[in-house]
């Protein structure tokens, strides 16, 4: 979900500095997956809930539609975009038969190839829309918004996720009720 700028800042700011946030995700990521040992990448904290294998196919996937859509605003700004069922794709695309190197390797290149795409638009393509079927009327910055938090967001919940799987390792039951499990951008 789109997270609006809490001060007064206008718009345009607002998307030049997500702009740093946005280009500098994968190396966040990569870092990130070091906490986590890969024998537990696909541990799932309960039968409807993401492994980090499934998270980082996730991102992926996501950054695909993502790619999509950003060239949508610049070029065919107004018309429809298509949305998505994550858990539909995380279930029927088979996600932990997935390879997650390539996985990470391709969010790598296309967010690479999205942040030179956008970096030195002109201001008003930032107020360019599409229309989400189920979002309504979005402006290209809220795109930027929602994808500059995607990943620190799908972090967190990676982080909830490691700390599910040693305490169940330590005999405790994870804590059911955290809300750092699932996310939905569509
Ligand atoms: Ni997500």
């Amino acid at each position: 979900m789109g997270v609006k700028d809490e001060g007064g800042s206008d718009d345009t700011c607002r998307a030049i500095s997500e702009n740093a946030a946005y280009r500098e995700a994968y190396e966040l990521l990569a870092d990130a997956l070091k906490q986590f040992p890969k024998e537990m990448w696909q541990y799932k904290p309960g039968p409807d809930r993401w492994s980090i294998h499934e998270i980082i196919v996730h991102i992926t996937d996501s950054e695909a539609n993502s790619y999509i859509r950003c060239r949508r605003f610049i070029a065919e700004t107004g018309k429809p975009v298509m949305a998505y069922d994550e858990n539909r794709w995380a279930d029927l695309l088979n996600y932990h038969g997935q390879n997650p190197e390539d996985a990470l390797e391709l969010f790598r290149l296309l967010r690479r190839m999205s942040h030179r795409l956008i970096k030195d638009l002109p201001d008003a393509v930032w107020s360019n829309t599409v229309d989400h079927p189920e979002n309504g009327i979005m402006t290209m910055e809220d795109w930027l918004s929602v994808y500059t938090h995607h990943v620190p967001e799908h972090i967190q919940q990676m982080q909830a996720t490691h700390a599910a799987w040693l305490a169940e390792r330590k005999g405790q039951r994870p804590d059911p009720d955290t809300s750092l499990f699932k996310f939905s951008e569509k």
